[in-house]
């Protein structure tokens, strides 16, 4: 999800490829040309987040660019989604109503959820670069220090390594510093309500998101007014959607409330328990180093089932891949990574399936790798 501030611009457009595959997963970000910054990273270049400030009732768009629209209180839509959360979740009707009612269309929000140009090459080696560099270091190495009681516990109870989770809050908001600086609420009731023409319709997605968004906030207290997060609606430290929130969002801290926008410790918790509920095997290996197969015939054989770990090491050197002395010992399935590098030669990775668990809290292998690679450089510094 979500990226820094201090680095250096990241192209929009090539951010957003296959950001519909994310969408499944936690948060929104993407994976593109360069990779694919995170759903804050895309906020990152569009003005600085607000922070606090536009809890009032009378806020309109204060934190978005772009004008807003009217609010949806009235549409026929909105209106239908207060009945369902009233007799589904017992939320009562005025209390829905109330807040979409200030829910504002917002043109940037529609704008962002296009996709971008095609044509953009993808980039390995670059989008390493904006990831991995030494201010993101510091920061996880300064993350890692106040949060290390809180992954300690972490990793003795979910067996993710401490540099793994510190490294996905790094890439999604550089540890807090960019969390998004749209109102959540208007973010989902525009891609729920008036997703823009031109694209794979996701409103169904969105609008389910948005009931979730609200079954969060009335269980926590909060004003859902008052909640920021990217333009896909992801909130906090790990950028989770809210229905990820709800489903694996955990108070680490034992407070009552599961915090991801302030308390590091529920961020840290939630990552790890995310990561475990999607396949995360304590002590296994994310990745192997790989020489691809010669044969084209083999290696699209391998490629195939994409980043989906589907090939044991020995079927591996079957189809002629060469893996290393660590990688012919793998005890389980494997998947041929390939990243692409401009126009310089493409990279090979084979990711295990905890290479594919990182993918599940976005889907790229772009994503991934920035995470591992992040993560390695974290491990060696500390
Ligand atoms: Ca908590």
């Amino acid at each position: 999800m979500v990226a820094p501030s201090t680095g250096p611009a990241l192209p929009e457009a090539p951010a957003r490829r296959r950001w519909l595959r994310k969408l499944a997963g936690v948060t929104a970000s993407w994976t593109a040309a360069l990779g694919i910054p995170c759903l804050a990273m895309a906020n990152v270049q569009r003005g600085r987040p607000e922070g606090a400030g536009i809890a009032g009732r009378a806020a309109t768009t204060t934190g978005q660019k772009g004008p807003g629209g009217p609010p949806f209180g009235l549409h026929p839509a909105a209106r239908a989604l207060t009945g369902e959360l009233a007799s589904q979740h017992g939320i009562e009707v005025q209390w829905s109503l109330q807040a979409l009612a200030h829910a504002r269309r917002v043109a940037t929000v529609r704008r962002l959820v296009m996709p971008p140009p095609a044509g953009v090459p993808k980039n390995w080696q670059a989008y390493r670069e904006r990831f991995v560099e030494p201010q993101r270091v510091a920061g996880g190495l300064d993350f890692w220090a106040a949060q290390a009681a809180w992954l300690e516990r972490a990793t003795a109870r979910w067996g993710v390594p401490p540099e793994i989770v510190v490294a996905i809050v790094g890439i999604e908001t550089f540890y807090g510093r960019i969390v998004g600086s749209f109102r959540v609420i208007d973010a989902l009731s525009t891609l729920a309500f008036d997703f823009p023409p031109g694209r794979r319709d996701r409103s169904a997605f969105f609008r389910d998101e948005l009931a979730q968004f609200l079954r969060w906030c009335h269980r926590e207290r909060l004003d859902p007014l008052t909640p920021l997060g990217s333009y896909a609606g992801a909130i906090g430290l790990p950028q989770f959607m809210p229905s990820s929130i709800l489903r694996f969002g955990v108070d680490f801290d034992g407070d009552g409330h599961v915090d991801l926008r302030t308390s590091g410790a529920d961020t840290v918790g939630s990552v790890a328990n995310y990561l475990a509920a999607f396949g995360w095997t304590p002590g296994l290996p994310t990745h192997h180093a790989v020489q691809p197969p010669d044969d084209p015939a083999d290696r699209a054989a391998l490629l195939a089932p994409d980043i989906v770990p589907s090939f044991t090491a020995a079927q591996f050197v079957e189809r002629g891949a060469r893996l290393d002395t660590a990688g012919l010992a793998h005890d389980g399935l494997l998947a041929l990574v390939e990243l692409e590098n401009g126009g310089a030669p493409r990279s090979f990775v084979a990711g295990s399936t905890n290479f594919y668990a990182i993918t599940r809290y976005n889907w790229s292998s772009y994503y991934a790798m920035a995470v591992i690679s992040l993560a390695e450089a974290l491990r060696a510094a500390r």
